[in-house]
């Protein structure tokens, strides 16, 4: 995984009603949280992201269903599936992410430790790149 993504496992607190996972800041993730946002109702072959953040800190967990996301640092590509409720995946800055192979119904919550703000994103690959190299030299 590129440095800062972390794959973090939840506490399940299930009984025999059924399952609950809490995410606590500074417990379960490791950020203070700011904003949460999910995405659904994804059509069929569609893929999302396509950006890298300059700032933000995210935590990203398939609540319901799959999807690939592909995590690039400028470097090297991985990709990692994200099939559990039980499981998320940091994404720090500076890592270029795109979302593919939604299943039906994919249900993805975002938490993130900063407001929504359009300027906080790179979403030219090339800007991407270049902005990489600046923060390396
Ligand atoms: C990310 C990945 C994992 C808002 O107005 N407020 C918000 O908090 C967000 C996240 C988005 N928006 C607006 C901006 C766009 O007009 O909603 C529209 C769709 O956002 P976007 O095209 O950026 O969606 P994705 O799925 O490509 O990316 C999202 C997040 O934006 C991004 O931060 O890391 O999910």
């Amino acid at each position: 995984l590129p440095s800062g993504c972390r794959i973090i496992d939840f506490t399940m607190r299930g009984d025999e009603r059924g399952s609950l996972i809490a995410l606590e800041a500074g417990r379960d993730v490791p950020f203070d949280l700011k904003r949460a946002y999910y995405i659904f109702g994804t059509q069929e072959g569609v893929s999302r992201g396509f950006h890298a953040h300059k700032c933000l800190q995210q935590l990203i967990v398939a609540v319901s269903g799959s999807c690939t996301i592909l995590l690039d640092d400028g470097a090297e590509q991985t990709r990692v599936l994200l099939d559990r409720p039980d499981r998320g995946l940091t994404l720090p800055p500076m890592v270029w992410h795109e979302m593919h192979d939604f299943s039906p119904g994919c249900v993805l919550l975002v938490v993130a430790d900063d407001h929504y703000d359009e300027a906080d994103y790179l979403r030219d690959y090339a800007d991407f790149l270049r902005e990489v190299e600046r923060r390396a030299a």
